[in-house]
């Protein structure tokens, strides 16, 4: 494990120096090793972005895809191999913004699939433009007057489309950002993790020191089962903003829904002939 993690931390990235990238991509290495699961058992799908360069960070199967569209390809992989874990990992722009479609679709399936997403409230490998997550008072070279749409709630979104799995984290609270991955990753259903995380070189005004004076742990009595106190929680955002589990629903997932998906086995196992398709080919010779 530690060798792992020594060997993970000790690659080269593009990331800033001080990037809340890092410690996500801690707290990942730290949640697979801590669950047991080796490299060959995990598939990591993301789009376009700083964050979506994780897979090229990490040692796990990667498919980097196109610009919000981790989503759909990570469904195809969920239903041909139910025994590989399935992860997203996107920005705020790739997720809630590009992908924004797929991520309300994919709530409505309930895959399993674990989501991260790195919420830095910008678009960052692009320089600094506002996403959905930014602040009115975020003022950007395309925005110089500050931003003028309401910004999205992620949490609050998930929530009232009742996902199975809903939390929110922070690179400010790294031991507990790991727990939420493992619960996440051990959710059967869709999870979703929206996580804090500071862009240090595009957005001045969501800091360390900004997440770390507004962030707190949700109340050991709260029940993340209760719908109606998790519309509340989720809406909660400013002065203080909650970190935890703030929905979880047990139900079917998308391959349990489907009769002939549930009784299949494993379509990725299945050994095809290149001969055998040879007819595939034929229409275009
Ligand atoms: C369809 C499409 N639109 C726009 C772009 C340009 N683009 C690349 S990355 C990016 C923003 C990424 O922001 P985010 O997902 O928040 O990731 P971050 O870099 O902040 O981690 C944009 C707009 C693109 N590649 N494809
Ligand atoms: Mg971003």
């Amino acid at each position: 494990m530690t060798d792992l993690l020594q060997y993970e931390m000790n690659r080269e990235t593009a990331w800033c120096p001080g990037c809340g990238n890092f410690s996500i991509r801690r707290a990942l290495v730290k949640a697979l090793a801590e669950l047991d699961l080796s490299p060959e058992q995990v598939t990591l799908f993301t789009g376009i972005g700083q964050a979506a360069k994780m897979p090229h960070y990490i040692r796990v199967n990667a498919f980097n895809g196109l610009h919000g569209r981790a989503l759909p390809a990570a469904l195809g992989m969920r239903i041909a191999n139910p025994d590989m874990k399935v992860i997203v990992e996107s920005g705020d722009g790739d997720t809630y913004g590009e992908g924004g479609n797929h991520l309300l679709h994919n709530i409505r399936r309930n895959p399993d699939i674990s989501h991260l997403v790195h919420n830095n409230q910008i678009y960052g490998l692009t320089k600094g433009q506002a996403s959905p997550t930014s602040e009115y008072v975020l003022k950007t070279a395309v925005q110089p007057g500050g931003v003028k749409s309401d910004p999205f709630n992620p949490v609050l979104f998930a929530v009232a489309m009742k996902a199975s799995f809903v939390a929110r984290a922070s690179v400010t609270e790294e031991e507990h950002l790991k727990e939420m991955i493992k619960a996440a990753i051990n959710h059967k259903g869709y999870a979703l993790i929206d996580i804090l995380q500071p862009c240090v070189t595009f957005n001045r005004i969501n800091t360390y020191q900004w997440y770390s004076e507004r962030v707190y742990k949700l109340e050991e009595d709260y029940n993340p089962a209760d719908w109606t106190a998790a519309l509340k929680k989720a809406a909660e955002w400013g002065e203080r903003i909650p970190i935890g589990i703030i929905y979880k629903e047990e139900k079917a997932t998308f391959r349990e829904k489907i009769g002939h998906l549930k009784e299949s086995k494993i379509l990725a196992g299945k050994r095809v002939e290149p001969a055998e398709r040879e007819y595939l080919l034929d229409e275009f010779r």
